[in-house]
């Protein structure tokens, strides 16, 4: 029933408001004080009109990866597997097609990747990579400002992941986000404490692609209201009084992972009470995951 323009345009419609209405309030909660000590392989990638690097070959096991933009471009980062018959610019299309327009492609593993959270602020997260070949799917844009959506520039770039003796240990999580297949984010432990901790945050199905965008919301808010309020959106029923989107706060953000696959990001998160959301749309329906329940909300204190 949903137009694919419109349906991708949910997701943006937020962004467009938070940006709008509330950029200067925005507080993202990302933060490397804890995983950049690791010790683990590091990976610079980094995107902008001036041109987009990343390293052509990473050693299995552990890599910390850090992403950037410029002053005027946002980045946006998943590392992927495409199908071999694609020609580049298919490929860079359909990479544009997850990556900006929310609906994953068929034949393509996610393994997961970030958006810088603020212009001029790199963006760092944890992997573990097996033997292989992969892409770095990059791609740089300048934040909504008003006016027509931005157009965002994708970069395919080869990266070679070879037999390692990385016998590096897996992060120390402090909290877990596990995404199922039964479009539930499961946060562990709620309450979230407060400060620098990093997160592990696994795709455990195996049907569905997923991200996780994380807003503070009112304390009084659920994740019912949230759901009602994105599917009365959808269905064009009038709102009597402020969206509850206007009243969203900055959080934190990690890019598309598909069933299996685990990354790991730092977030330092004020004590309040935030929502997980995933916008991705469902390949069969063409419904964001959203209009289907995929919000959980998660108190920090
Ligand atoms: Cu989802």
């Amino acid at each position: 029933m949903f137009g694919l323009g419109v349906v991708s345009a949910i997701a943006f419609s937020v962004f467009a408001t938070l940006g709008t209405a509330s950029a200067q309030e925005l507080d993202f909660a990302n933060s490397d004080e804890i995983i950049s000590t690791l010790g683990y392989q590091e990976a610079d990638v980094s995107a902008s009109p001036d041109g987009v690097s990343a390293p052509e070959t990473l050693a299995a096991g552990y890599s910390l990866v850090t992403l950037s933009g410029d002053d005027a471009n946002a980045a946006y980062l998943n590392i992927v597997q495409y199908p071999a018959e694609l020609d580049e610019a298919t490929a860079i299309e359909q990479a544009l097609l997850a990556g900006a327009g929310d609906m994953p492609q068929e034949g393509w593993t996610y393994f997961g990747g970030a958006n810088t959270p603020e212009l001029g602020e790199a963006e760092t997260f944890a992997i573990n990579l097996e033997p292989g070949e992969y892409h770095w799917a990059v791609s740089y844009y300048e934040p909504y400002s008003g006016g027509d959506e931005p157009e965002a520039f994708m970069h395919l770039r080869p990266l070679t992941v070879t037999e390692g003796e990385a016998d590096a240990a897996a992060p120390e999580a402090a909290v877990t986000l596990e995404i199922t297949d039964e479009l539930q984010y499961i946060v562990t432990p709620d309450p979230v404490p407060t400060g620098p901790h990093i997160w592990e945050i696994t795709n455990t199905g195996t049907d569905h692609a997923h991200h996780v965008v994380i807003f503070s919301t009112p304390d009084d808010v659920t994740a019912q209201d949230i759901i009602g309020e994105f599917n009365a959106m959808m269905s064009g029923t009038p709102m009597a009084c402020e969206p509850l989107m206007a009243q969203f706060g900055g959080g934190a953000y990690t890019a598309l992972q598909s069933g299996g696959q685990t990354t790991w990001a730092e977030f330092n998160f004020e004590p309040g009470t935030y929502a997980a959301i995933c916008f991705i749309l469902d390949p069969e329906t063409g419904r964001p995951h959203v209009l289907d329940g995929m919000v959980t909300s998660f108190t920090v204190e």
